[in-house]
């Protein structure tokens, strides 16, 4: 008893939180929520699909033997997984003029031009984590599967964005129980090429470090209604900027169609609104311009209480804990 006591005693000083302070530390971020892997979960399109588990494991080990500093691995990726990502990026290359926000479409448009992205290949994380290092100081590291929310929000803090390099099941393109490349490089990869975003996640990351479980919770879910299923107002229309509706062909029509339920973004509703991740969504929060959801964010997250500042330090990679507030 004296042993619990003394541990969730100890949280409350920053000396004894343990969080990433330097980039490299992220590869002790690294623990996978077994949800939705094929192996466990019955509903998984993959699931009975012997040559497909064997597949994932293969792609999920790379990962898992990655460490800081690496080169990313690359995949030969077989012609089933081709076939799944020229189906989808077909597919969303003829929805995302009428429903991408500007920063999606001018990031989406520079990828193309620089070869990086086409209706034939899936890119390798190593070309596209390149790219977004010299575009926004982003890198990305590759992972197995879905991450608890906390080592996944503390690598965003370092401007790295923990990927996944497998593809979905080919039964089910359109949709996927959990991240794969194809919604990672689709969703996640042409905002985080827009500098403004890119500093927005850092700043999500910067805000969950050592946060107390129930502030992750808070924060998780922000991440859920902006970076994944946000929408914004531009020139009077609304835009997706969320990850998971311009990866989705179904979700886009969707997300912007008048069937869902749209509720105007604010960060202290929005962190505790429940939320589905089975399905299309029922609701998303819509913000009044881009820079108008940054500004409540960044507003909401200098609330969370914690007795320490933190700065990122550029130069050195790293996080600089301040004295105590
Ligand atoms: N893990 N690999 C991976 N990819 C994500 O996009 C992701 C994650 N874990 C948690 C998460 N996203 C979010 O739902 C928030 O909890 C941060
Ligand atoms: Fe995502």
């Amino acid at each position: 008893v004296s042993d619990v006591w003394c541990q969730s005693e100890r949280l409350i000083s920053r000396h004894e939180v343990w969080f990433p302070r330097h980039i490299s530390e992220l590869d002790n971020c690294t623990h996978v929520i077994t949800k939705f892997e094929p192996e466990l979960d019955c509903d998984h399109p993959g699931f009975t699909d012997k040559d497909y588990r064997h597949r994932r494991k293969q792609i999920a080990d790379v990962a898992f033997e990655y460490r800081y500093g690496q080169t990313i691995p690359r995949v030969q990726y077989a012609e089933s997984e081709t076939k799944a990502w020229t189906h989808i990026y077909e597919r969303l290359k003829t929805l995302m003029p009428k429903y991408a926000c500007q920063e999606y479409l001018t990031a989406f448009q520079l990828l193309e031009k620089e070869g990086l992205y086409t209706a034939h290949n899936i890119p390798q994380l190593e070309d596209v984590s390149n790219f977004l290092k010299r575009r926004t100081g982003f890198q990305l590291r590759p992972v197995s599967g879905l991450l608890s929310a906390r080592d996944f929000l503390a690598s965003l803090a370092f401007r790295t964005f923990q990927c996944t390099q497998y593809v979905r099941h080919p039964s089910k393109p359109d949709h996927s129980p959990e991240p794969d490349c194809i919604h990672e490089l689709l969703g996640h990869v042409p905002m985080l090429a827009d500098p403004m975003v890119a500093q927005f996640s850092q700043n999500l990351g910067l805000a969950s470090l050592g946060a107390s479980d129930a502030d992750i919770e808070k924060l998780a879910t922000l991440y859920w209604f902006t970076v994944e299923f946000g929408i914004c107002k531009q020139k009077g229309e609304l835009k997706a900027y969320g990850a998971g509706i311009l990866s989705s062909y179904g979700e886009l029509a969707h997300a912007l169609s008048d069937k869902p339920e749209k509720r105007p973004f604010d960060p202290d509703k929005t962190a505790v609104q429940a939320y589905t991740d089975e399905d299309l969504q029922p609701l998303y929060f819509v913000a009044e311009s881009f820079e108008d959801m940054m500004k409540k964010m960044k507003a909401y997250a200098s609330r969370i209480r914690r007795p320490y500042e933190v700065r990122y330090d550029p130069f050195t990679s790293s996080v600089v804990v301040l004295d105590d507030k």
